[in-house]
């Protein structure tokens, strides 16, 4: 089964809480970043617990090691039960996000490689690779590899081999559904999902997946 991320890029509370809550059923696992957090407060998190989904923080840890502890320990101390972190950063810094995930029970995930065109200007030439292998070494629960480019993720794979790989990018950046769904262990869906005029029904179409 892939699991089904829904990215919850909205700006407003009230619009969170109702587009979680009618997709809840067809979803795995609620990412919550900057967006969210920085119009609603971490109070978000309280809002959503109910739906009993796990949470995870995209805030893209990327600082010296105690900056990315301190990040972290406020993360699952608002209840997170994820965070995702950069792994450019090196590996005493990334590891000090997994080492605070685990203390807490909770996951952390390394940025291996981002989905964006530009992305490939430096996450290319065997930077990505070496990422991966930093999430392996550093004992991270998984990686996050590029829906658009499903050749990248197969070759990470090689690299990180069952850890999980979580894969932005398909819809409105136009990677495809069941293409990346066959390759990874979770799809993350944003705009295609909270944009549509029935958030549920589409997250009820993009659920295939997990079947
Ligand atoms: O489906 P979208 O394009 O509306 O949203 C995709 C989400 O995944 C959005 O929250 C992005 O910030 C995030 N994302 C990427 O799109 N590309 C990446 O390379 C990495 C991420 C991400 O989630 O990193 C953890």
């Amino acid at each position: 089964m892939t699991e089904l991320v829904l990215s919850l890029d909205v700006l407003d509370r009230k619009q969170a809480v109702s587009v979680a809550e009618s997709c809840a059923p067809f979803i795995d696992a609620l990412k919550i970043g900057y967006p969210l957090v920085l119009s609603t407060g971490l109070s978000i998190v309280e809002d959503l617990a109910d739906l009993a989904l796990p949470l995870i923080a995209d805030f893209k840890v990327a600082d010296i090691p105690n900056t990315n502890r301190l990040i972290c320990e406020a993360v699952f101390s608002a209840g997170f039960d994820a965070v995702i972190a950069h792994g450019f950063v090196g590996p005493d810094a990334a590891r000090t996000c997994v080492e605070v995930a685990h203390n807490h029970s909770g996951a952390a995930y390394i940025v291996a490689e981002m989905s964006h065109p530009g992305a490939t200007e430096f996450f290319h030439g065997g930077v990505a690779e070496s990422i991966a292998e930093l999430a392996v070494t550093c004992r991270a629960d998984g990686i996050i590899a590029p829906a658009t480019r499903p050749e990248r993720i197969s070759r990470l794979r090689e690299i990180v081999g069952s850890k999980a790989i979580y894969s932005p990018g398909v819809g409105a950046q136009g990677g495809d559904l069941d293409t990346v769904a066959r390759l990874v262990d979770g799809v993350i869906v944003g705009r295609s999902i909270y944009e549509a005029e029935n958030p549920a029904a589409e997250a009820e179409r993009f659920s295939r997946i997990r079947r």
